[in-house]
Protein backbone atom coordinates (compact mmCIF):
# COMPACT_ATOMS: atom_id res chain seq x y z
CA UNK A 1 0.00 0.00 0.00
CA UNK A 2 1.03 3.35 -0.79
CA UNK A 3 0.94 6.50 1.70
CA UNK A 4 2.52 9.35 2.80
CA UNK A 5 4.21 9.52 6.10
CA UNK A 6 3.84 12.75 7.80
CA UNK A 7 6.18 12.16 10.69
CA UNK A 8 9.09 8.79 11.38
CA UNK A 9 9.29 8.88 15.52
CA UNK A 10 12.11 7.05 17.37
CA UNK A 11 10.98 5.14 20.44
CA UNK A 12 13.69 3.48 22.52
CA UNK A 13 13.92 0.99 24.86
CA UNK A 14 16.12 0.66 27.67
CA UNK A 15 16.56 -1.62 31.24
CA UNK A 16 18.35 -4.37 32.56
CA UNK A 17 18.58 -8.40 31.19
CA UNK A 18 15.64 -9.84 30.84
CA UNK A 19 12.95 -7.18 32.01
CA UNK A 20 10.98 -8.23 28.68
CA UNK A 21 12.11 -5.71 26.29
CA UNK A 22 11.81 -7.73 23.55
CA UNK A 23 9.02 -9.47 24.15
CA UNK A 24 7.45 -6.02 24.17
CA UNK A 25 8.81 -5.16 21.15
CA UNK A 26 7.50 -8.32 19.78
CA UNK A 27 4.02 -8.06 21.03
CA UNK A 28 3.94 -4.04 19.91
CA UNK A 29 4.96 -4.87 16.32
CA UNK A 30 3.38 -8.69 15.80
CA UNK A 31 1.29 -9.34 18.44
CA UNK A 32 3.71 -12.10 19.82
CA UNK A 33 5.38 -13.55 22.77
CA UNK A 34 8.22 -15.67 22.41
CA UNK A 35 9.40 -17.26 25.45
CA UNK A 36 12.13 -18.79 24.61
CA UNK A 37 13.46 -15.63 23.19
CA UNK A 38 17.50 -15.52 23.24
CA UNK A 39 18.97 -11.88 25.02
CA UNK A 40 19.28 -9.16 22.27
CA UNK A 41 22.46 -9.03 19.81
CA UNK A 42 23.71 -5.61 18.82
CA UNK A 43 20.13 -3.07 18.01
CA UNK A 44 17.05 -4.32 16.71
CA UNK A 45 14.19 -2.30 15.78
CA UNK A 46 10.68 -2.51 14.73
CA UNK A 47 8.18 -0.35 12.74
CA UNK A 48 4.55 0.21 13.48
CA UNK A 49 2.56 2.75 11.23
CA UNK A 50 -0.34 4.42 12.61
CA UNK A 51 -3.00 7.04 11.77
CA UNK A 52 -3.16 10.14 14.90
CA UNK A 53 -6.02 12.81 13.32
CA UNK A 54 -5.11 12.50 9.25
CA UNK A 55 -1.62 12.50 10.49
CA UNK A 56 0.58 8.99 9.33
CA UNK A 57 3.20 8.70 11.77
CA UNK A 58 5.45 5.82 11.26
CA UNK A 59 6.90 4.98 14.84
CA UNK A 60 10.59 2.91 15.01
CA UNK A 61 10.82 1.26 18.18
CA UNK A 62 14.89 0.38 18.82
CA UNK A 63 15.50 -2.42 21.25
CA UNK A 64 18.98 -3.98 22.59
CA UNK A 65 20.27 -5.59 24.71
CA UNK A 66 20.20 -4.55 28.92
CA UNK A 67 24.09 -5.96 28.44
CA UNK A 68 25.37 -4.05 25.85
CA UNK A 69 28.19 -2.38 26.31
CA UNK A 70 27.40 0.97 26.65
CA UNK A 71 29.95 2.85 24.77
CA UNK A 72 29.53 0.38 21.70
CA UNK A 73 26.19 1.25 20.54
CA UNK A 74 25.20 4.44 22.75
CA UNK A 75 25.63 7.33 20.41
CA UNK A 76 23.52 5.60 17.42
CA UNK A 77 21.02 4.08 19.72
CA UNK A 78 20.05 7.21 21.30
CA UNK A 79 20.66 9.12 18.56
CA UNK A 80 17.24 11.16 17.72
CA UNK A 81 15.06 9.48 19.89
CA UNK A 82 12.31 11.69 20.73
CA UNK A 83 10.72 8.70 23.03
CA UNK A 84 12.04 6.27 25.45
CA UNK A 85 10.18 3.63 27.22
CA UNK A 86 12.25 3.02 30.72
CA UNK A 87 11.41 -1.14 31.96
CA UNK A 88 12.20 -2.86 34.62
CA UNK A 89 10.43 -6.02 35.82
CA UNK A 90 8.09 -6.03 38.48
CA UNK A 91 9.31 -9.36 39.91
CA UNK A 92 12.57 -8.11 40.30
CA UNK A 93 13.59 -5.16 42.77
CA UNK A 94 17.15 -4.55 40.75
CA UNK A 95 15.51 -3.82 37.86
CA UNK A 96 13.84 -0.87 39.44
CA UNK A 97 16.31 0.45 41.49
CA UNK A 98 18.75 0.29 38.13
CA UNK A 99 16.60 2.39 36.44
CA UNK A 100 17.40 5.51 38.69
CA UNK A 101 20.96 4.21 38.95
CA UNK A 102 21.82 3.69 35.34
CA UNK A 103 19.12 3.51 32.98
CA UNK A 104 18.13 7.37 33.42
CA UNK A 105 21.48 9.08 34.17
CA UNK A 106 22.32 7.49 30.77
CA UNK A 107 19.69 8.87 29.09
CA UNK A 108 20.08 12.39 30.56
CA UNK A 109 23.71 12.34 29.63
CA UNK A 110 22.55 11.86 25.86
CA UNK A 111 20.02 14.08 26.06
CA UNK A 112 21.64 17.37 27.91
CA UNK A 113 18.74 19.31 26.33
CA UNK A 114 16.24 17.90 29.00
CA UNK A 115 13.34 15.47 29.08
CA UNK A 116 11.42 18.21 27.13
CA UNK A 117 13.34 17.28 24.29
CA UNK A 118 11.98 13.16 25.11
CA UNK A 119 8.49 11.39 26.04
CA UNK A 120 9.96 8.98 28.94
CA UNK A 121 7.55 5.85 30.39
CA UNK A 122 7.74 4.15 32.89
CA UNK A 123 6.70 0.68 32.58
CA UNK A 124 6.79 -2.18 35.12
CA UNK A 125 6.20 -5.67 33.11
CA UNK A 126 5.68 -9.22 33.61
CA UNK A 127 2.33 -8.06 35.43
CA UNK A 128 0.79 -11.38 34.77
CA UNK A 129 3.39 -12.52 37.75
CA UNK A 130 1.40 -10.64 40.81
CA UNK A 131 1.89 -13.66 43.45
CA UNK A 132 5.81 -12.43 42.42
CA UNK A 133 5.38 -8.76 42.80
CA UNK A 134 8.67 -7.33 44.15
CA UNK A 135 7.85 -3.23 43.36
CA UNK A 136 4.66 -1.76 44.60
CA UNK A 137 2.47 0.17 42.48
CA UNK A 138 2.63 3.05 44.77
CA UNK A 139 6.75 3.12 44.33
CA UNK A 140 6.58 3.21 40.60
CA UNK A 141 3.94 5.49 40.65
CA UNK A 142 6.42 7.87 43.50
CA UNK A 143 8.64 7.44 40.59
CA UNK A 144 7.22 8.63 38.09
CA UNK A 145 5.60 11.18 39.16
CA UNK A 146 8.61 12.74 41.03
CA UNK A 147 10.24 13.09 37.05
CA UNK A 148 7.03 13.55 35.70
CA UNK A 149 6.85 10.50 33.86
CA UNK A 150 3.62 8.21 32.77
CA UNK A 151 3.52 4.98 34.76
CA UNK A 152 1.91 1.52 33.28
CA UNK A 153 2.22 -1.45 34.20
CA UNK A 154 2.12 -3.84 31.50
CA UNK A 155 2.23 -7.80 30.39
CA UNK A 156 3.95 -8.81 26.75
CA UNK A 157 2.63 -12.60 27.79
CA UNK A 158 -0.95 -11.93 28.17
CA UNK A 159 -0.61 -8.41 26.14
CA UNK A 160 -2.00 -6.13 29.13
CA UNK A 161 -1.21 -2.32 28.23
CA UNK A 162 0.93 -2.87 25.67
CA UNK A 163 -1.05 -1.01 23.17
CA UNK A 164 -2.08 1.48 25.53
CA UNK A 165 1.59 2.22 25.92
CA UNK A 166 2.26 2.28 22.04
CA UNK A 167 -0.44 4.67 21.87
CA UNK A 168 0.26 6.52 24.64
CA UNK A 169 3.96 7.43 23.66
CA UNK A 170 2.69 8.26 20.09
CA UNK A 171 0.72 10.44 21.08
CA UNK A 172 2.62 12.45 23.50
CA UNK A 173 5.19 13.00 20.85
CA UNK A 174 2.71 13.62 18.58
CA UNK A 175 1.84 16.62 20.93
CA UNK A 176 5.16 17.25 21.43
CA UNK A 177 5.54 18.12 17.59
CA UNK A 178 2.31 19.92 17.18
CA UNK A 179 2.98 22.72 19.85
CA UNK A 180 6.71 22.88 18.24
CA UNK A 181 4.71 23.44 14.66
CA UNK A 182 2.39 25.82 16.70
CA UNK A 183 5.90 27.74 18.31
CA UNK A 184 7.03 28.10 14.89
CA UNK A 185 3.97 29.28 12.97
CA UNK A 186 3.38 31.84 16.27
CA UNK A 187 7.09 32.34 16.06
CA UNK A 188 6.93 33.02 12.43
CA UNK A 189 4.22 35.53 12.87
CA UNK A 190 6.05 37.50 15.69
CA UNK A 191 9.15 37.31 13.40
CA UNK A 192 7.29 39.35 10.50
CA UNK A 193 6.08 41.35 13.14
CA UNK A 194 8.88 42.67 14.08
CA UNK A 195 12.73 43.68 13.31
CA UNK A 196 14.44 41.98 16.21
CA UNK A 197 12.55 38.72 17.17
CA UNK A 198 15.36 36.55 19.25
CA UNK A 199 12.53 33.98 21.10
CA UNK A 200 11.14 33.22 17.20
CA UNK A 201 14.81 32.38 16.00
CA UNK A 202 15.54 30.38 19.12
CA UNK A 203 11.94 28.68 18.67
CA UNK A 204 12.93 28.35 15.02
CA UNK A 205 15.95 26.45 15.91
CA UNK A 206 14.38 23.97 18.42
CA UNK A 207 11.76 22.87 15.56
CA UNK A 208 15.34 22.62 13.53
CA UNK A 209 16.31 19.92 15.90
CA UNK A 210 12.65 17.84 15.63
CA UNK A 211 13.22 17.51 11.97
CA UNK A 212 17.33 16.99 12.17
CA UNK A 213 16.34 14.16 15.05
CA UNK A 214 13.69 12.30 12.31
CA UNK A 215 16.51 12.39 9.51
CA UNK A 216 18.99 11.30 11.74
CA UNK A 217 16.80 8.64 12.57
CA UNK A 218 16.62 7.44 9.27
CA UNK A 219 20.06 7.76 8.48
CA UNK A 220 20.78 5.57 11.99
CA UNK A 221 18.23 2.75 10.52
CA UNK A 222 20.17 2.24 7.65
CA UNK A 223 23.44 1.97 9.94
CA UNK A 224 21.74 -0.32 12.26
CA UNK A 225 20.38 -2.68 9.28
CA UNK A 226 24.37 -3.15 8.40
CA UNK A 227 25.15 -3.82 12.22
CA UNK A 228 22.57 -6.62 12.62
CA UNK A 229 24.12 -7.89 9.61
CA UNK A 230 27.16 -8.78 10.52
CA UNK A 231 26.44 -9.52 13.66
CA UNK A 232 23.87 -12.53 12.03
N1 LIG B 1 5.79 -13.86 32.80
C1 LIG B 1 6.32 -13.01 31.92
N2 LIG B 1 7.53 -13.26 31.39
C2 LIG B 1 8.03 -12.38 30.50
C3 LIG B 1 7.34 -11.21 30.09
N3 LIG B 1 8.11 -10.53 29.21
C4 LIG B 1 9.22 -11.25 29.06
N4 LIG B 1 9.20 -12.36 29.83
C5 LIG B 1 10.24 -13.38 29.97
O1 LIG B 1 11.42 -12.73 30.44
C6 LIG B 1 12.59 -13.27 29.81
C7 LIG B 1 13.37 -12.17 29.13
O2 LIG B 1 12.61 -11.59 28.07
P1 LIG B 1 13.29 -10.69 26.94
O3 LIG B 1 12.19 -10.10 26.15
O4 LIG B 1 14.34 -11.46 26.22
O5 LIG B 1 14.04 -9.61 27.84
P2 LIG B 1 15.04 -8.43 27.38
O6 LIG B 1 14.79 -7.30 28.30
O7 LIG B 1 14.89 -8.19 25.93
O8 LIG B 1 16.49 -9.05 27.68
P3 LIG B 1 17.92 -8.61 27.04
O9 LIG B 1 17.81 -8.66 25.56
O10 LIG B 1 18.89 -9.64 27.57
O11 LIG B 1 18.24 -7.25 27.58
C8 LIG B 1 12.10 -14.34 28.84
O12 LIG B 1 12.23 -15.60 29.47
C9 LIG B 1 10.63 -14.01 28.63
O13 LIG B 1 9.89 -15.18 28.39
C10 LIG B 1 6.04 -10.97 30.68
O14 LIG B 1 5.34 -9.98 30.42
N5 LIG B 1 5.59 -11.91 31.57
MG1 LIG C 1 16.23 -8.31 24.37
Amino acid sequence: MDYETHYTFKVILLGSPAVGKSNLLNRMIHNKFDENIKSTIGIDFGTKVIKIGDKTIKAQIWDTAGQENYKSIARAYYKGAVGALLVYDITDAKTFQSLQDIWLPRLRNEHPEGDSDIRIMLIGNKSDLTAKRAVAKEDAQAFADQNKFIFLETSALDASNVDNTFNTVSSEIYKVVCERELERVTAAGRGAASSTPPAASERGARKEAVNINSTSAAAVVSASIERSETAN
